[in-house]
């Protein structure tokens, strides 16, 4: 499967009112919203979602970041979804992420950088699975 990912609005997009700008990105550029909810994640959630970078020396402000203040998770749909929503929101750092980027054009720093995609169509389908059960992953024809 090629055509999902899992987008993240973090808690800098929440707290900038910014959920409204990038939800249009995405849709502009021809995502598909199968699920979205805002939600406070928790610590044991978090650092379930980012089980990958638990020996690195940021996890830990990174936990604290994500459940600062509640987020946005997005089920998407779309060919070649990983790459192309990638590509959409830039390089993890904004300084290093090209113009017309979300993360260039709203993100902070490399830790408050507003969105999160999935790297793989694994991770994908795992990430998704954090956030939605099936019931919850819609189209427009409902379930
Ligand atoms: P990305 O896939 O672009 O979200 O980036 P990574 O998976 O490498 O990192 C996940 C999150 O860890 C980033 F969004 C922010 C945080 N991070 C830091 O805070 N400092 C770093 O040096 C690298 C990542």
């Amino acid at each position: 499967m090629n055509n999902s990912t899992l987008a993240i609005l973090k808690p800098d997009c929440v707290r900038k009112d910014l959920i409204g700008q990038v939800v249009t990105k995405i849709t502009n550029t021809g995502f598909k919203i199968r699920g979205i909810k805002m939600i406070k994640l928790t610590k044991d959630s978090a650092s379930g979602f980012y089980e990958i970078h638990k020996e690195r020396p940021f996890f830990g402000e990174l936990l604290a970041y994500m459940t600062s203040g509640p987020c946005v998770p997005i089920a998407l749909e779309k060919e070649n979804a990983v790459e192309d929503f990638r590509k959409l929101i830039g390089a993890t750092d904004p300084q290093k992420a090209e113009a017309g980027t979300i993360r260039k054009l709203y993100a902070e720093n490399i830790q408050e950088n507003i969105v999160h995609g999935s790297d793989s169509d694994e991770n994908a389908a795992k990430e998704i699975a954090h956030f939605f059960s099936r019931r919850e992953l819609l189209d427009i024809n409902g379930f």
